[in-house]
């Protein structure tokens, strides 16, 4: 049995709840970002399990793409690596898990509780305020265990969420070389404005091995200011990255930037040809009165895309494949994808 596609990341279970702007400024949060808490915000956990409106969903980034690319792949596709705690919130996550039939292999922590996110819903926004636990002790000995490395020789695609270079960069330039070596695919996503802000040196070190950087219009803005790059323009700081040192130069970087409704932006450095190739796809229109959450957009976005990528199509419909389950998470509560199963055609 092999699964093509190996995902890595912090798995998390989102509290989900609708709030005010007063309320996300008494903690001082923005309306739109991805934070690690401080002490002085953890009595968010509190008032979210106090809160009528609470949801509790399966999330974790990159476990949300890994589910929702396997949602649309066929049976034993992905598996998702992680850390959580021996309890009842890891159970929910591995039954969420088990609904798409993704395939789990968490490393299970006996002194640390399963990592939880505020996910603070104010309209079409969406203040994601994270508490890791277990998710914090990921090491790669989990990955080098000879069961597990089995499959991560046996895949061929690789996703890492950008959150996790707050844990194990380790982990990561590992499956890095091993892609790198055996000309893998190997794709990044920047997760949040404050990765490329606050962990830009082992960002920095991971880049070299991706073939493919995800991230929306946000973090690319943060990445721009915190690698000095003196511009604005989406196209020239998808350029820069684009342009940056790889290891695999067998394959071209390709660095694709969403921006909430407006049009995708891939920029493809060619290696061989020393040239940009821009391209831009208008997204799929959905009626803003479906919409019933934000949060999980993106990570949907890149399960459709990576989908697209395993089952072999070329960007354009990979992109195109992004779009279609983004639009359709939304409408879902939380990082979540519709049952029955839509299928993409
Ligand atoms: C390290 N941090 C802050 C995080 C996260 C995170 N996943 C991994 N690491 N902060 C928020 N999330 C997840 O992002 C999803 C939406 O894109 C949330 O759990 C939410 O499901």
């Amino acid at each position: 049995m092999s699964f093509p596609l190996v995902c890595l990341g912090n798995p998390l279970l989102d509290m989900q709840i609708n709030v005010d702007k007063t309320y996300l400024d008494k903690y001082g949060l923005k309306e739109n970002d991805a934070i690690l808490v401080e002490p002085h915000q953890m009595p968010i956990f509190d008032e979210c399990l106090s809160n009528p409106s609470l949801k509790l969903v399966a999330g974790g980034a990159a476990q949300n793409t890994a589910r929702g690319a396997q949602y649309l792949l066929p049976k034993d596709s992905v598996v998702y690596f992680g850390s959580v705690g021996n309890d009842k919130y890891a159970e929910k996550l591995i039954e969420a898990n088990r609904s798409v039939g993704l395939r789990t292999e968490y490393m299970v922590q006996s002194d640390h509780s399963t990592g939880k996110c505020a996910a603070l819903i104010n309209g079409n926004n969406r203040s994601l305020a994270t508490d890791l636990g277990a998710a914090n002790e990921f090491k790669p000995e989990h990955l080098l265990k000879p069961e597990n490395w089995k499959l991560i020789e046996a895949a061929k695609f690789f996703y890492i969420g950008g959150f996790h270079l707050t844990v194990s960069p380790e982990a990561i330039k590992l499956l890095g070389e091993h892609a790198a070596k055996t000309n893998k695919v190997f794709a990044l996503n920047f997760s949040a404005p404050f990765i490329p802000q606050f962990f830009k040196d082992p960002l920095d070190q991971v880049i070299p091995y991706t073939d493919y950087v995800i991230c929306n219009e946000s973090e690319a803005d943060s990445y721009a200011k915190s690698h000095d790059l003196d511009t604005t323009d989406l196209k020239e700081i998808a350029k820069s990255i684009a342009k940056l040192t790889k290891v695999n130069t067998k394959r071209d970087r390709v660095v694709i930037f969403t921006q909430g409704l407006d049009p995708t932006l891939s920029v493809t450095y060619k290696i061989e040809k020393n040239e940009f190739e821009i391209k831009e796809y208008p997204v799929h229109p959905l009626e803003t009165s479906k919409i019933v959450d934000t949060n999980g957009a993106g990570d949907a976005f890149a399960a459709g895309f990576m989908a697209g990528l395993v089952e072999g199509n070329d960007l354009d419909q990979s992109i195109d494949m992004g779009q279609w389950l983004a639009a359709l998470s939304i409408q879902e509560v939380g990082p979540s994808y519709p049952f029955p199963k839509k299928s993409y055609k």
